[in-house]
């Protein structure tokens, strides 16, 4: 394999799909020396047959709003990969939404999926529906809308959706209800992030949180330091946002900074349980404002207008909200205000320049197919809950969570080490697509 000729082909073939072919290139990258020492891989043309999805499914989706006028949005699913098991990934409801977008987070899922050891496939999808502003009827009516088409192609065994940003538990319970009344299969794991009592897993909601700090925790002890004290600045203040500062305050870290569209929110003193709750009450507004934060609470919290978390000095940088939301800019800034640790918590939560920027200054830097894989392996243990018609304890979940978020660290390390450094994006990469390739070789040319 060549990654240069591929490259070209599919930019010829796929032209402006920018995220996807930037997803594609960070892994082929990554691989290519391993690959290459492999030909029965190149002879199965696993490259070409992996880059592209199985099938893509588009349609049409129609709602009335709460004014009676009838709305159209795109809805998505992509199939990507499933020779680890049935497709799964979440559903993304924002309005940048389309096909480079859900195809790179397609991609990045295989991998991540791979890593959990779990036997899931990878896929992804969504609308370019955007949430903010919303009524809940509306938000109701919409995922109806959606699940009319959807229901057809998903279910436990064949693609099971979850969430993602702009889709969290009061979606995942409307799409779910429609869901069954369609398809007529009342207790699954078609869906997953579904609350509890009704088939939902306890831990999930705090899932890709938790495990994002049981993720760092390694990369710091790695150094001989501890979580106590450190400061860690977070992006975003959704649902990712919210387990990771949950996860940390109880590490004896202090989250100094969140931050929404709107600006940046500083915390000098550290964030607190009450404040962690609130982030909650902020998603459920669809406001989609960091500032609510400072106006709830303006003696702890100071409100920035237009600034992101990565002005603010801190010891750990982990965004957690969109791709591309930590530039080769922000990377600088970081470095010259002392960052020792940065975890993508956000799929391709940095760009390609910022990533290089922290890699030339020596700093632990992991992905976050890695990082933030806790969520959807929890939405595995979600799955075989269902399909046992049982529910573990808080606890046993989380133990399954810890131990899976420490077998990745392992396998990062296992793939990625590099005389005395560790380079995580491409011990992730390696460590899952070698999982996938051996599972296509076995299961022949399909
Ligand atoms: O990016 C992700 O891994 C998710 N949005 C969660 C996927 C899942 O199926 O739980």
């Amino acid at each position: 394999m060549k990654v240069k000729e591929i490259m070209k082909a599919l930019e010829a073939k796929h032209p402006g799909e920018k995220e996807y072919l930037q997803a594609v290139e960070e892994v082929l990258v990554s691989i290519e020396k391993v690959y290459n020492e492999h030909p029965e891989f190149e002879k199965a043309k696993i490259i070409e047959r992996l880059v592209e999805p199985d099938r893509i499914f588009t349609f049409r989706v129609t709602w009335v709003n709460d004014k009676g006028e009838v709305c159209t949005n795109l809805g998505y699913r992509v199939q990507y990969n499933a020779a680890l098991g049935a497709y799964k990934g979440g559903l993304r409801f924002h309005p940048a939404v389309n096909v480079s977008m859900l195809k790179f987070l397609g991609f990045e899922q295989i991998f991540k999926n791979s890593l959990t050891n779990l036997p899931l496939g990878g896929g992804k999808g969504g609308a370019d529906f955007d949430p903010t502003g919303k009524s809940d009827a509306e938000i109701m009516r919409f995922c109806q809308a959606f699940m009319y088409e959807l229901w057809r192609n998903i279910g436990p065994d064949q693609d099971s959706p979850a969430g993602d940003v702009g889709v969290g538990g009061r979606e995942i319970g409307y799409l779910y209800g429609a869901y069954k009344k369609l398809a007529r299969e009342h207790s699954t794991g078609a869906l997953t992030g579904k609350s509890y009592g009704w088939g939902g897993s306890l831990i999930r909601p705090e899932a890709t949180g938790f495990g994002a700090m049981y993720y760092v925790e390694r990369m710091v002890k790695e150094k001989k330091e501890t979580m106590k004290d450190k400061k860690i600045a977070l992006s975003g203040f959704g649902n990712v946002a919210w387990g990771a500062a949950t996860k940390a305050v109880e590490m004896g870290a202090k989250v100094i900074a969140i931050s929404g569209p709107d600006g940046v929110c500083e915390i000098k003193d550290g964030i607190t349980k009450e404040m962690i709750d609130y982030m909650l009450e902020m998603r459920a507004s669809n406001r989609n404002k960091v500032e609510d934060m400072a106006t709830k609470f303006p003696k702890a919290a100071k409100f920035t207008a237009g600034k992101k978390s990565w002005t603010v000095k801190c010891d750990i940088a982990m965004p957690c909200a969109f791709q591309n939301e930590l530039s080769e800019e922000d990377a600088d800034m970081l470095i010259k205000n002392g960052v020792k640790f940065v975890a993508e918590v956000s799929n391709m939560g940095c760009q390609p320049g910022a990533i290089a920027a922290f890699q030339k200054a020596k700093l632990p830097f992991a992905p976050g197919k890695a990082v933030n894989a806790g969520g959807v392996a929890t939405s595995g243990l979600e799955i075989c809950q269902n399909a046992g018609h049982i529910n573990w304890t808080a606890e046993e979940v989380d133990v399954k969570l810890h131990k899976i978020m420490n077998d990745i660290y392992d396998m990062c390390v296992e793939y990625g080490k590099n005389g005395k450094t560790i380079d995580y994006v491409k011990g992730a990469n390696i460590a899952g697509f070698m999982r996938v390739a051996k599972a296509m070789l076995a299961q022949g040319i399909i």
